[in-house]
């Protein structure tokens, strides 16, 4: 039994993209971004700060999204998304997966000023810092960018679901246009089916 925990448009659709690259069969539990979901008991017994994603696979249970990717490249891929100890760019590919991370959190503070902080709490200051600091980021993809069409040379992995979901929020928030090659590397994972399979049914 597979099972993943997910709120459209957040993390874990990194973990459901990959799920569905992988062509696995899970069960979704769509918790909607509800606070009482989140944080009822029972899911605070398999999450213990009731976030997602959450991947129960099994007797298994693992959380953060970079993590689940790992496993789940370890556990049920045959090369294709995966690039494994000993593969020429495994260091490469190791540092794009977590790199995601280092994107999405400025995404996930502009989400935290419109969404859960009241309109007269909200800090343009942060939003401004935060706007900023999610440019220079991508900004960073866009150069590695000039000589691949993805991140690493070998071709389409799993790093690309974790940089390309963070970069499908950023475009939430900033405008894309000044990073050329982003908005091409966006277009080309906006055109695989297993991407558009993870999109929110309203996005
Ligand atoms: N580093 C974690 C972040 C998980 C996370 O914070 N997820 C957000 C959604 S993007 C969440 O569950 N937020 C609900 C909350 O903050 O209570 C990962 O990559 O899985």
């Amino acid at each position: 039994m597979r099972r993943l925990y997910h709120c459209a448009e957040a993390r874990s659709m990194r973990s459901l993209w990959l799920l569905n690259e992988l062509g696995l069969e899970f069960e979704l539990i769509e918790l909607g971004f509800d606070m009482k979901k989140l944080r009822a008991p029972e899911y605070l017994a398999i999450h213990p700060l009731g976030r997602v994603p959450c991947l129960v696979d099994d007797d298994l249970v693992i959380f953060e999204s970079g993590a689940i990717c790992q496993y789940l490249c370890e556990t049920y891929d045959d090369g294709t998304l995966h690039r494994a100890a000993g593969h020429p760019e495994r260091a490469q590919w190791l540092q794009w997966v977590h790199y995601a991370e280092t994107i999405a959190v400025h995404g996930a503070s502009l989400v935290q000023q419109r969404v859960f902080v009241a309109p007269n709490e909200r800090s343009e200051a942060v939003r401004n810092l935060e706007s900023r600091r999610l440019g220079k980021a991508l900004g960073v993809i866009d150069a590695h960018l000039a000589d691949r069409d993805y991140l690493l040379k070998s071709g389409f992995s799993a790093a690309d679901t974790g940089v390309g979901y963070s970069v499908h929020l950023a475009a939430k928030f900033i405008p894309l246009d000044p990073y050329a090659r982003v908005v091409d590397y966006y277009a080309r994972l906006q055109a695989r089916p297993a991407f558009r399979a993870s999109l929110s049914k309203s996005a």
